[in-house]
């Protein structure tokens, strides 16, 4: 075996140079492969490797997966599962190993295993990881031997696999460090995105054992070990643990028809909005798809049902709407399946269309035993949904009565609105600004081309705490709906939306970041299609002016401030802070903030929902000490730069 490896590595066959070609168009292009080199695609990097451990998982055989954050930007992932086959592969003539490592798409396509992680929505193949570390290094542990292997330099082996040791384990560790050529922001992985989706990862595979462990010296983050034997039902309640459940026992259903695993998973709570996600082979539909429709038909069907079959509802009541059953729902869909279709404007969505009746069956025919075995509860959730269809009726009658236009329809823009010329919504922009003279200085200094102007006066309405028809009844809100132009929740329709990019443009200041979460919290909760279509950013005012003589430059951050103090030596430099755009001047905010030549816009995403949620709700919420830590958080970077 040694001898045929070593001549593979020692003379070139066009099979290696392919190979070598393969993983060069990777390092050319990563983000072709990864989507972008930032710390979000360095992350993917590690969620590959971890993948494929989940997938061991997912298949019965690893019961635990292990990352450690080594030092000097290393990273490691341990399973104890039966190994990455080590034989030698019939098409490539080298170790399967090898090629899942160096062969594009190949990991994918070995895997027998039916519901891969891997191969879905990260699935870009342990191939691409490997050509994009400086270096990368397998262990094998199989057959009472342990197997080793090294790549180099985006992906060149050092040597053949070799035998290393004897072992009773059996597993699979990989190590590897990110190439900083390509990675050039950074290589560092973060404790905090790693734990949470760590978290996530073993809230949605019950059983799994999952340890993240900080071995670097300059951090004193803890060692964690999830388990959830409850899974998504543990999710639920974990989800719900700073509301107040109407119902003690979270709600249950699965099962699995046609090779498709569905579970479903809710509680409601005393509050009016709705917590609905939805996962697919683990990842998280952001964009929603065939099981959530399934998950609400039959929601809406099954207590419509129940309440007509005890007479809750009466004959002369009109039926309960889709809303009405889903107020203060906090709700998770986690289906598996052998072969996802993915749509939409982030590929987030679930498009198979079997999925629609089989979650609705699975789960319609559970929840309808769970009601008739749990009468209690049954009455508890019917009475929920009545109080919001009373509302519901309610508002519509107060809005027919005052004859006022809905926020909804898009007859006359509001007067605040400095809008565009432009009617093409792919080039348009519109920039929602904190407080009116920042407004005025946006008016006069933009591109009224492409840019329209909002702004916005004092706190919007705090949306959580709201029942929807009072949202409708804030000015700004409806302002703000009214120039969009898309509408809302079950009407919304992103080709209606009459600008691809909203900015919002806030204070750096405590009030700003307060101002801005109570935007993302009425984005969130109201228009998420808009978020997850990539529609969403955040402008970057700068901090600082800094004039030396005739030349003026701007930073953003400290250590812009303390680069640009280091070029010039210090030497006479008049540095202004500025506290507010208010002080900033229409010429000054276009060429900081505003000209799409220099500016930097931050695009919002739901990378994780739940963890947005749980921001909003804690600021929001009635606890009042994590607001408080939050904004002395905040409020601690303010401080540092005032001078
Ligand atoms: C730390 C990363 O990759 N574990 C892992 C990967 C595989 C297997 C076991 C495995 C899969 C199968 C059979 C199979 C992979 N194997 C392949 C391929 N951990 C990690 N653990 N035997 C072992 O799916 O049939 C790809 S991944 F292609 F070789 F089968």
């Amino acid at each position: 075996m040694n001898d045929n490896l070593l001549k593979v590595t020692h003379s070139y066959t066009a099979d290696d140079i392919q190979v070598l070609e393969g993983l060069e168009a990777v390092r050319k292009r990563p983000g072709m492969y990864i989507g972008t080199t930032s710390q979000r695609g360095l992350h993917h990097l590690l969620w590959e490797i971890v993948d494929n451990s989940i997938d061991e998982a997912l298949a019965g055989y690893a019961t635990k997966i292990t990352v450690t954050l080594e030092p000097d930007d290393v990273v490691k992932v341990s399973d104890n599962g039966r190994g990455i086959p080590v034989e030698r592969h019939k098409k490539t003539g080298k170790s399967t190993l090898e090629t899942i490592y160096t062969v594009l798409h190949a990991g994918g396509k070995f895997g027998g295993g039916a519901y891969k992680v891997s191969g879905g929505l990260h699935g870009v193949g342990g191939s691409v990881v490997n050509a994009l570390s400086e270096w990368f290094e397998v262990k094998v542990y199989k057959d009472q031997q342990i197997y080793y292997m090294r790549f180099e330099e985006g992906g060149k082996p050092t040597d053949e696999l070799k035998v290393i040791g004897i072992t009773q384990d059996s597993g699979t560790t990989v190590r590897f460090k990110a190439d900083p050529t390509i990675f050039k922001e950074s290589t560092r992985f973060e404790y905090e995105i790693i734990r949470e989706r760590l978290r996530q990862m073993a809230f949605l595979n019950r059983g799994i054992e999952i340890e993240l462990i900080d071995e670097r010296e300059d951090t004193d983050n803890e060692t964690i070990f999830y388990r959830y034997d409850g899974g998504i039902k543990e999710y639920v309640a974990y989800m719900n643990r700073r509301s107040t459940p109407l119902h003690e026992e979270v709600i249950y259903a699965e099962g699995m028809e046609a090779q498709i695993i569905v579970e479903v998973a809710l509680q409601y709570v005393n509050e009016y909005t709705t917590n609905l996600f939805s996962f697919t082979n683990n990842i998280n539909t952001q964009e929603g798809g065939t099981h959530e429709e399934g998950f609400r038909s039959s929601l809406t069907r099954v207590i419509n049902n129940y309440a007509r079959s005890k007479n809750l509802l009466k004959k002369d009541d009109e039926a309960f709407q889709g809303e009405d059953v889903r107020e203060g729902l906090t709700a998770i869909i986690s289906i598996k399946h052998p072969d996802p279709q993915y749509e939409g404007q982030t590929k987030t969505k679930l498009g198979n269309s079997e999925v629609r009746k089989i979650v609705s069956n699975v789960f319609g025919t559970q929840l309808e035993r769970f009601l008739m075995e749990h009468p209690d509860t049954a009455k508890i959730v019917v009475e929920k949904a009545q109080i919001a269809s009373k509302a519901r009726l309610a508002a519509k009658k107060a809005r027919e009565l005052t004859r006022r236009k809905t926020a909804l329809e898009v007859s006359s823009l509001p007067g605040k609105l400095a809008d565009c010329q432009s009617r093409d919504p792919r080039e348009s922009e519109i920039f929602i600004v904190e407080g009116n003279s920042a407004g005025g200085s946006a008016k006069q200094g933009r591109d009224s081309y492409f840019q329209a102007i909002l702004p916005l006066r004092g706190k919007i309405l705090n949306v959580q705490k709201a029942r929807l028809h009072r949202i409708f009844e804030n000015e700004e809100i409806r302002s703000m709906l009214t120039a969009f132009g898309c509408g809302i929740g079950d009407e919304l329709d992103l080709d209606k939306l009459r600008y691809h990019k909203i900015v919002l443009m806030t204070d750096a200041d405590v009030d700003g970041a307060h101002i801005r979460t109570l935007l993302l919290t009425f984005l969130f909760r109201f228009l998420q299609p808009v978020i997850a279509g990539g529609y969403v950013y955040i402008a970057q005012p700068p901090l600082y002016r800094i004039v030396k003589g005739r030349s003026v430059r701007y930073a953003y951050n400290e250590e812009e401030l303390e680069a640009i103090k280091a070029e010039s030596g210090d030497a006479r430099l008049r540095i202004n802070r500025y506290k507010g755009l208010g002080e900033m001047n229409a010429d000054q905010l276009w060429e900081t903030t505003m000209d799409p030549e220099v500016r930097q816009l931050i695009r919002v995403t739901i990378d994780d929902a739940l963890e947005a949620d749980e921001t909003f709700k804690m600021l929001m919420g009635d606890e009042v000490e994590p607001r408080r830590e939050f904004i002395e958080t905040n409020a601690q970077y303010v401080g540092n730069l005032d001078i």
